[in-house]
């Protein structure tokens, strides 16, 4: 592939020191004030992601059995965040199941123990963390106002709480917003509460028609977001200390399907819309090659 494309990636790196000031919303999450349409980033990062210098660490294919390993996988449970309207079940195939090599999280509107929606979240807390290395999950969003599908890392909570344990928000996007897919990072010093988050969104025809592998690498130096091997996005170590890059400690990944609440739910829920399915074919980890 060849393109001209400096003059895009330089001027995408000046929007995102504006998108800093971006609108709030709640974790894990924002909207990023500025987005593009999806463009090659630059070729030497793109080659860097792909280049056979990382040695994979985990792996999860979603091709055993009909439900998630419990050695491998934590189901969060219940009403949980954001002011979000579904209930998180655990271990219950309408709402989370294995099928031909995917991960269906399925959110649906029933009634359930006080909600009126019900989806489904799995965590690898406790059993898979990591600092360091590339990780890249191909997965099908869902679409429909209302929904709010998230692939997201974050940190150890109980020590300091968020947003100072840090989270990176590798997909997100917001069903009444449907074509844009938004990366994100929070820590101390940058979040949606003081509305200093930092991230970008791009615009993506169609995102929710296809699986699409969302990246990142991350660094001592920097965290690099990745949308089907091109870069798109990144957050600089400042060298400012803990509130501005919590990222020197281990994290875990989350995979949700939320309903609704204080961002997805911004335009309402279009409840013609289910049942949605968010789809993963597969999620890998890779550290540098010794
Ligand atoms: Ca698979």
């Amino acid at each position: 592939m060849s393109y001209s494309n400096a003059g895009f990636w330089a001027s995408l790196l000046v929007a995102m020191t504006v998108a800093a000031a971006a609108e709030p919303t709640p974790a894990p999450g924002l909207g990023s004030a500025t987005s593009d349409h999806f463009q090659p980033g630059p070729p030497e990062a793109a080659a860097r992601y792909a280049s056979a210098g990382w040695s994979l660490v985990w792996q999860e294919e979603f091709t055993d059995g009909t439900a998630p390993s419990p050695a491998k996988w934590n189901y969060e449970e219940g009403l949980l965040r954001n002011n979000e309207l579904q209930f998180y079940t655990v271990n219950r195939p309408e709402n989370l199941r294995l099928s031909a090599g995917q991960l269906i999280i399925t959110g649906r509107h029933e009634p359930w123990k006080g909600a009126a929606y019900t989806s489904a979240s799995l965590t690898t807390k406790g059993k898979f963390e990591f600092t360091y290395g590339k990780i890249e999950v191909r997965a099908k969003i869902p679409t429909g106002r209302g929904t709010w599908p998230a692939i997201w890392l974050l940190g150890d909570e109980a020590k300091g709480g968020w947003p100072e344990c840090g989270e990176i928000d590798m997909m997100e996007n917001v069903g009444f917003d449907p074509e844009k897919i938004h990366f994100t990072t929070h820590t101390g010093a940058f979040n949606h509460v003081k509305k200093t988050q930092r991230g970008r969104a791009i615009v993506v025809e169609t995102p929710w028609a296809d699986f699409h592998r969302y990246g990142l690498i991350w660094t001592p130096q920097r965290l690099e977001y990745f949308f089907d091997g091109e870069k798109v996005s990144e957050f600089v170590n400042d060298g400012q200390g803990h509130a501005h890059w919590p990222f020197d400690a281990p994290q875990f990944l989350i995979l949700n399907l939320a309903l609704g609440g204080a961002w997805g739910g911004q335009h309402g829920v279009d409840d013609s819309i289910f049942p949605v399915e968010f789809r993963v074919d597969y999620v890998r980890v890779w550290q540098a090659a010794k």
